[in-house]
């Protein structure tokens, strides 16, 4: 088990799609469940591919083909992770994008895969999301009577966008909706200090804790 894991962590580390996926089927063949093989090779992998950018030994190409290692790996992960919840019981609906200016995909995907495959309804927005986007999201949830209540996933991987999730807080107050939603944030530069500082319900550090908050913000 651990060599298909080690492996499939350098596979990303080297920016490797094929072999990724490659691995991911090994892995899930072999009876890992999806989540070890996130936590233990996906996400290690990328803070190593992080930390080499950082120290100047990776450059943008390095990222972007590990990035596209990791959604390689978790295009295959993903059914797994739905089919496990089996019996869908809608627990709630959760609005969730990257912040406006900002193409960071993966951690917010992760996210709402999660979400989704513990039971919410998500609405995935993408990337780069502007702020009325989200706000007209939430009044089109709102109006197309899915479940409620709703809470807003906003993430921010950079400490010039991480602006932006409070542009997004303030946008639904102006809109007079900030009443009927949660906020949760995340994002690398994002902490729990961030959350109040900017008027959020809430912060989470990955994607399990974000399931968990959201559970909790619901009381669900
Ligand atoms: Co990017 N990048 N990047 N990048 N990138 C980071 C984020 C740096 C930290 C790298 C570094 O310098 N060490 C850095 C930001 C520095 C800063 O602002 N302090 C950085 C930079 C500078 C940049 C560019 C500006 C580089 C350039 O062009 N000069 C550029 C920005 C482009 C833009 O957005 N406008 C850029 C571009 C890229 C790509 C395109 C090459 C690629 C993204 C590809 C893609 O997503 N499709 C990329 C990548 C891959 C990274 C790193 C290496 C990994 C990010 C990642 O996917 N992590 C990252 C370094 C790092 O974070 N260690 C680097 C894995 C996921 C699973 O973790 O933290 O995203 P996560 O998400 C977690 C967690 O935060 C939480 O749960 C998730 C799952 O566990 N969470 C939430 C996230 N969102 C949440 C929302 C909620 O509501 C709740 C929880």
């Amino acid at each position: 088990m651990g060599d298909v894991l080690n492996r499939l962590q350098e596979a990303v580390i080297a920016g490797e799609p094929e072999q990724a996926r490659e691995l991911t089927a090994q892995a899930l063949e072999a009876g890992i469940a999806p989540l070890d093989a996130i936590d233990q090779a996906l996400n290690p992998g990328m803070q190593i591919v992080g930390d080499r950018y950082e120290c100047g030994d990776y450059f943008i190409p390095d990222l972007m083909m590990a990035a596209e290692a990791m959604k390689a790996a978790m295009e295959k992960l993903e059914p797994e992770l739905l089919a496990r919840q089996e019996q869908r019981q809608i627990l709630g609906t959760v609005v969730i994008g990257t912040v406006d200016g900002d193409i960071h995909e993966i951690g917010k995907s992760l996210v709402a895969t999660m979400l989704s495959a513990a039971g919410f309804q998500v609405h995935d927005l993408g990337v780069s999301v502007p702020a009325d986007r989200f706000v007209e999201q939430v009044k089109e949830t709102g109006v197309s009577g899915d479940s409620v209540p709703v809470v807003v996933g906003l993430s921010a991987l950079l400490t010039t966008t991480m602006r932006n999730q409070e542009a997004v807080i303030k946008a639904l107050q102006e809109a007079g909706l900030r009443e009927g939603v949660k906020v949760i944030i995340g994002g690398a530069p994002a902490n729990p200090e961030w959350a109040e500082t900017i008027g959020a319900d809430a912060y989470a550090e990955n994607a399990n804790e974000a399931v968990e908050v959201v559970k909790q913000l619901l009381e669900v």
